[in-house]
C-alpha cells in the first residue's frame, strides 16, 4: 500500500491513521502545488485530479478522497476504535464529523490562499472562526465523539492546525486548543509530521497555545 501526501495537507490525516494502525506502507511526498512527484515527474499521471491524498492499493487500484480512504484503511484493519462498526450510530457520528470537517471547515480555508485582503479576508476568517466555534461547542469529550480518538479527530487535527499557519487565534476556543495539543502529542502524529517534513503543520509545535 502506498500513500501520496503533500506536507501538512489534508492527506496528513490519512497518514496519521496509517501510523495509528501500524501496518507497513510506502509514502511519497509530492509537491501538489507544482503537481510534481518526488522524481520530478507529473503527479497528474498518478492523480488525474491533481490532489492529495491518493492511496494506491497493492493491486494497483487507487482510491481518493480523505473520508473514503480513512474508512477504507480503518475497516480493512478492523480498527473499530478509529472507525466504529458499519451500521452503528457511533459510526454515523464519526462520519458526521468527517463530513463537517471536509465540507464546512477544510474548504473554508481555501480562499486564504488567494490574493484577497482587507474586508474579504476578514469575512473568510470570520467564517472559519464560526465553524471552529461549532467544533468547540460540539466536542463530546477529549475528542470529537467522546474520549476515543477516531478518524474524524485525525482530520480535524490537520485542518484546525492550519489556524496556526494562517495566524488565526484560538484564544476563544480553549477545548480545541487543548485538543490540538493532545493529538499533537500522539506518537503517530509526531512520526507522520517528521516523515512529511515542513509544511502547513509544523513538526516541532503543531499546537497553538490557548
Ligand atoms: N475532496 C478532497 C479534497 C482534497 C484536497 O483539497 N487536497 C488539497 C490539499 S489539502 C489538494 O490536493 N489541493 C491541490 C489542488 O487543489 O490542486 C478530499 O477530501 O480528499
Amino acid at each position: 500500500m502506498k500513500l501520496y501526501v503533500h506536507p501538512g495537507a489534508s492527506s496528513l490525516s490519512v497518514h496519521i491513521l496509517l501510523r495509528e494502525i501500524g501496518e507497513p506502507f510506502d509514502l511519497e511526498v509530492v509537491n501538489v502545488t507544482a503537481k510534481q512527484r518526488a522524481d520530478g515527474s507529473d503527479y497528474r499521471d498518478v492523480a488525474p485530479r491533481g490532489m492529495v491524498p491518493v492511496l494506491e492499493h497493492s493491486g494497483g487500484e487507487r482510491l481518493t478522497e480523505n473520508m473514503v480512504i480513512a474508512q477504507f484503511v480503518c475497516d480493512r484493519a478492523d480498527r473499530r476504535d478509529l472507525m466504529p462498526a458499519p451500521g452503528s450510530m457511533a459510526r454515523y457520528r464519526v462520519m458526521e464529523w468527517q463530513s463537517f470537517v471536509a465540507a464546512e471547515l477544510h474548504k473554508s480555508f481555501i480562499p486564504l490562499n488567494w490574493a484577497i485582503d482587507g474586508p474579504m479576508r476578514e469575512l473568510v476568517t470570520a467564517r472559519i472562526r464560526s465553524r471552529l466555534a461549532f467544533v468547540e461547542q460540539g466536542m463530546a469529550g477529549l475528542f470529537l465523539t467522546g474520549d476515543t480518538f477516531t478518524a474524524a479527530d485525525a482530520y480535524l487535527f490537520v485542518i484546525a492546525s492550519w489556524t496556526r499557519f494562517y495566524g488565526i487565534a484560538l484564544d476563544t476556543h480553549p477545548k480545541l486548543a487543548a485538543f490540538l495539543r493532545r493529538v499533537g502529542a500522539r506518537a503517530s502524529v509526531s512520526a507522520a509530521l517528521h516523515a512529511e517534513g515542513r509544511g502547513m503543520v509544523t513538526p516541532d509545535d503543531p499546537a497553538p497555545a490557548p
